[in-house]
């Protein structure tokens, strides 16, 4: 059965919830989730040709970039399937860990999920998590017995790197499932893709509405984003009712009350509608310009009938942090909107005010990971053109003083000189790596590096001789802090690319951790503290500084860039100034004039130091917060 183009008119009206299909993609990262959306798209003409790209659904620069997905993005997409014409509401999600929290809140949105997991790879680590999320389904369901329902599907079946017997072994484990239900396709070729298509009208359930028989609106409000001419824009499922443009409309928990300026559907562009009704994933255009007011899981009803909010969504706890700070504190209000706004498109980025003494005023902004970070400061960079000061990124630290009293530091500036603690605790993570089995002696080899403890190992699948081979799950406790310390790249490059690692925050530990400051021209500079095991000050110290003499640009004088911990001066280089000839016009000329004119420079060079602060540019602060990474 191939699908045909449906009128919208039709579609709009007299569409009943037997005939809407709510479903995500979820998968490890690179599983081919996106391009596998890019066919479905093709298949039921919901994208025009010469509109169609490759990862279509990546529209942000930064997405296209680095050829991953950073933003769920739901997309409609209509289907006509044995004479009846069917919605197909898709949301594309994103597959690295520090983008969890938009899988999550798109599981909320819909009734079922396609898992998808690479032929060439097999079964890796956010399989399990994005599979965990996906069964734990919203509460309404748990009441009924039910999870969402999940169709597992194997991609890349065209490589020829494809183990998909093997691969289909490892999905009957995971799953406890027929092997006949497993599909197959290629988002490649296209093969399979009209086949999943119909079974997912087959297997995924139609909406119910929620609150049978009374009509009341009610919306979940699962993402937004902002436009400077038309405010937030919300993107809801609707549970119940109808949203008409026009009508008055509040969110149940700010209470802020607006007038639907436009509602409509992804296409995946937003496309204007008349109205959106109950099982609909849609969005509303607010014209709300203030911050703050609209949050994700937050409920959208009716002015005329408000009722009390669904069940929303737990705010992410941010792993890393980081202090961004305006180079001119006039900037401080423009950084403040700044911030303001991105929030408004990551929901899971957050930041509160925050002084340092030589800083001055700035914010404290918290992050789900490092690329999470990486991400949002490019995004800064770009997107509102202010010249900032960002600090080494940095995870909590819980500090005992001597005095028995308690702080939380988020900013290595801010942590404690060793003389006044008693005891710091750090968090540590539970992990779970997947690898194929030949790696095992390198990965234990860097969890050895990282302080991690490594539990029990357990052999996943068995697979015959293959290039990945058999694959076990390794079961680790390590300080977050060593997850941070670029353990995700090490894990990569140690197993070809085959290992994957998912975590969960766990308990807090004693650490044996000291204050690194880096020091230029005898100054230190508060943006480059780190805090670092005490047993790596020596490495530690010399990266930093070797790192930074690379990046300086020379200064008008000689100075010195040093590594200081534990009270003494670790590491040391100097940067030799700029010379430039102030006796090169004098052609000959007396040696003693000469030998005046470099006094004189001498002395100018004295002055320019003296007057203290050396400029360092705001590349230099982004490539060493990134030091971490390379
Ligand atoms: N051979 C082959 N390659 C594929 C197929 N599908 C995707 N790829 C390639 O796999 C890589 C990742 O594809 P994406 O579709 O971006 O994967 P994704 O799951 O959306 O990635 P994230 O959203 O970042 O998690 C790209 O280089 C694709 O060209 C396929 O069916 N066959
Ligand atoms: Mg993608």
């Amino acid at each position: 059965m191939s699908g045909t183009r449906v009128d919208r008119d039709l579609l709009l009206n007299g569409m009943d919830l037997k005939h809407i299909k709510n479903f995500s993609i979820i998968a490890h990262i690179d599983h081919g989730k996106s391009t596998l959306a890019d066919r479905m798209l093709e298949i039921t003409h919901t994208v025009p040709e010469r509109k169609m790209r490759d990862q279509v659904l990546d529209s942000m620069e930064l997405e296209r970039e680095r050829g991953i997905t950073i933003k769920m993005q739901p997309v409609r997409m209509e289907y006509v399937f044995g004479a009846e014409k069917y919605v197909l509401n898709l949301i594309d999600t994103p597959g690295h860990v520090d983008f969890f929290y938009e899988v999550s809140r798109a599981l909320k949105a819909v009734e079922g999920s396609i898992l998808l997991v690479d032929s060439t790879q097999g079964v890796q680590a956010q399989t399990l998590t994005t599979l965990s999320m996906a069964r734990q389904g919203g509460e309404q369901d748990q009441q009924k017995g039910q999870g969402k329902r999940i169709i597992p599907v194997i991609s890349k079946i065209d490589s020829p790197l494809a183990r998909v017997s093997e691969v289909r072994e490892e999905v009957v484990k995971l799953l406890e499932c027929d092997p006949n239900e497993i599909l197959l396709v290629s988002g490649r070729t296209g093969e399979g893709v009209e086949h999943l298509l119909e079974e997912i009208i087959k297997r995924i359930p139609a909406p119910k509405e929620t609150f049978k028989g009374d009509g009341n609106l009610r919306a979940l409000v699962f993402d937004f984003k902002y436009s400077n001419h038309r405010g937030v824009i919300v993107f809801v499922r609707l549970l119940d009712g109808k949203i008409k443009k026009g009508e008055n409309l509040i969110f149940s928990v700010s209470g802020e009350k607006f007038t639907a300026l436009e509602v409509g559907t992804f296409s995946p562009e937003e496309t204007p509608r008349e109205s959106l009704s109950g099982g609909d994933i849609g969005y509303i255009v607010t014209g709300i310009k203030k911050p703050g007011i609209a949050s994700v899981g937050d409920t959208i009803t009716t002015q005329k009938n408000p009722l009390p909010a669904l069940e929303g969504y737990m705010q992410p706890m941010p792993v890393v942090w980081a202090s961004v700070f305006p180079e001119n504190a006039d900037d401080f209000t423009e950084l403040k909107l700044a911030l303001g706004k991105l929030r408004l498109s990551d929901s899971s980025f957050s930041y509160e005010e925050e002084s340092s003494g030589s800083l001055g005023r700035g914010f404290r902004c918290g992050f789900l990971g490092m690329l999470h970070l990486e991400i949002i400061t490019e995004r800064l960079k770009r997107e509102f053109n202010l010249n900032l000061i960002i600090t080494t990124p940095s995870i909590i630290y819980e500090v005992l003083y001597n005095n028995n009293k308690k702080e939380k530091i988020y900013s290595p500036y801010f942590f404690p000189d060793d003389g006044n603690i008693k005891t710091v605790f750090e968090p540590w993570v539970i992990a779970k790596i997947i690898t194929p089995v030949k790696y095992l002696g390198n990965i234990m080899q860097i969890l050895f590096d990282h302080e991690a403890e490594v539990g029990e190992t357990e052999n996943f699948g068995d697979l015959p001789d293959g290039k990945a081979g058999n694959r076990s799950i390794v079961s680790i406790r390590m300080p977050l802090r060593e997850l941070m310390r670029n353990f995700f790249d090490e894990l990569k490059s140690t197993t070809s690319g085959y290992g994957s690692i998912s975590y969960e925050i766990a308990e807090l530990r004693e650490a044996n951790v000291t204050r690194l400051d880096i020091l230029v021209a005898d100054e230190p500079v508060p943006a480059f503290s780190k805090v670092i095991s005490k047993k790596r000050v020596e490495v530690e110290a010399e990266k930093s500084v070797l790192k930074l003499e690379s990046l300086l640009p020379r200064q008008m004088f000689t100075m010195k860039i040093q590594g200081k911990a534990l009270g003494r001066i670790i590491s040391s280089r100097t940067l030799s100034g700029m010379k430039k000839d102030v006796t090169a016009h004098m052609y000959g000329g007396d040696i003693t004039r000469k030998m005046k004119l470099r006094e004189k420079q001498k002395k100018g060079k004295k002055k320019m130091k003296e007057r203290g602060r050396v400029n360092i540019p705001q590349e230099v602060f982004l490539k060493m917060m990134r030091s971490q990474e390379n």
